[in-house]
């Protein structure tokens, strides 16, 4: 497309008609119904689409076995049940909050199935099926959310770093640890190694975002900058964000951008794919727009009907990630009904099994904040943790199996 192109969403009798609300978005459906993409290869890159049907990509050779494809959609499912079930345990009152991933499943898994063992991943706070893939148990992002833990898991042991709060500042992190291992000979082998930094749409604004680029550019450092595109930074559209497609930024900072349909499991395995093994073998930074949808909230927090039309929401539907590949997966009979059902047996287990895990998380002792602020001693946090022990133990009940603030567990010990 030439620039930025005008589509209203929803109704457009009922469609705000002045300059500051008109609804202006970056995507390449010009004219088309809300949430079209237009399956050009030279503005998106599509290997499945919403009905199911395969596409070839001169660029994108994919070759995935009846087994590879049906772990795909296992994936996608489960993932999927694993974030209904911390919807609903937010719900209930059991974690403070949820970012849930629901329709950015594919460009996740996608994404995460690309990687090898060596790679790093930095992401934000929404990757679970991302850490999925890196093996991360599901239980520790719940006991983030749950707020009973710090981070939850050891960054090296998955090679997936620590959940990033701060917009776009893993993206730093990451061009820092590319360079790093650039340094350390580990781009270039056979064996080589490459980084991936997930960041939104909103994050693209961010200065920290720029530099990152910047950085990663000019030293060629192997960084692979993937932006799960959802079209919305909360309630802000992706048109208040940029006025070109989120891809081609990367031209003005001299490396190569590549949009994907972030909702096709395949072209992201692909592109991504791609894009990794460039920065291995010493290529440089490649950005990875995934064009996808936010299909819930924000967070558990936010409420997106006051911002958005449900017609957007119904539009993306269509497109749904797990519903495409289902389609294929039938189609061409790879999987027959037992195969569908023994997957969404397994995928409530999960839930299960998940849910089970989280009402189970001990809560830990309220001095446990000061264990791991700093490595070594520090004076300060001393200090403060001398304070708020003689405040704990203040408590009349301190001594006697409560937690110091009068609160007991089942078993009448300290929690
Ligand atoms: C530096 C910084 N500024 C603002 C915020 C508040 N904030 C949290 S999420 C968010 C929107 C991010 O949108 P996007 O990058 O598109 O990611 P998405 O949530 O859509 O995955 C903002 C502004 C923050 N966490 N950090
Ligand atoms: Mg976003």
């Amino acid at each position: 497309m030439g620039g930025a192109t005008q589509v209203s969403r929803g109704d457009p009798a009922h469609w705000p008609r002045t300059h500051e609300e008109l609804h202006v978005t970056v995507d390449a459906s010009r004219g088309a119904p809300p949430g079209t993409l237009r399956n050009s290869s030279a503005e998106l890159v599509q290997l499945l689409t919403p009905e199911g049907e395969r596409v070839e990509h001169p660029d994108y050779p994919l070759e995935l076995t009846a087994d590879e494809i049906r772990d795909l959609y296992r994936d996608l499912v489960i993932v999927r049940r694993i974030d209904f079930e911390a919807v609903a345990l937010t719900r209930q009152g059991e974690l403070g909050i949820w970012a849930s991933l629901l329709g950015q499943e594919a460009a996740q898994i996608g994404s995460g199935r690309a990687l090898r063992d060596q790679d790093m991943v930095f992401p934000t706070y929404r990757e679970h099926a991302v850490a999925w893939c890196c093996g991360v148990e599901p239980i520790k992002l719940l006991g983030l959310y749950r707020g009973v833990n710090h981070a939850g898991w050891d960054p090296k042991e998955h090679n997936f770093h620590l959940y990033t709060i701060v917009i776009g500042a893993q993206t730093l992190h990451a061009a820092g640890y590319a360079m790093g291992i650039q340094r350390d000979g580990a781009v270039g082998t056979e064996s080589g190694a490459a980084t991936i930094a997930y960041f939104g749409d909103g994050a693209t604004s961010q200065g920290d975002v720029n530099e990152s680029f910047v950085w990663a550019s000019v030293f060629n450092a192997p960084v692979v900058f993937f932006c799960q595109n959802n079209q919305w930074a909360i309630s802000e559209p992706l048109e208040k964000q940029s006025r070109i497609p989120l891809y081609r930024r990367a031209q003005g900072f001299g490396f190569p951008g590549i949009r994907v349909d972030g909702n096709d499991v395949f072209a992201c395995l692909a592109v991504t794919r791609k894009a990794l093994d460039s920065a291995r073998d010493g290529q440089g930074p490649t950005l990875i727009e995934a064009f996808t949808y936010r299909m819930g909230a924000h967070t558990t927090t936010d409420d997106p009907t006051r911002y958005r039309l449900e017609a957007e929401l119904e539009a993306w539907k269509l497109k749904d990630p797990i519903e495409r590949v289902k389609a294929y997966l039938v189609k061409n009979e790879m999987a027959d009904s037992a195969f569908f059902d023994d997957v969404d047996a397994e995928a409530k287990q999960v839930g299960m099994d998940v849910r089970k895990q989280c009402l189970e998380l001990p809560d830990p002792g309220p001095m446990s904040i000061f264990d791991h602020v700093y490595a070594e001693p520090h004076a300060l946090i001393s200090e403060e943790q001398e304070q708020f022990a003689a405040y704990l133990a203040g408590f009349a009940d301190a001594a006697d199996g409560t937690d110091g603030a009068g609160r007991a567990d089942e078993e009448g010990n300290a929690s």
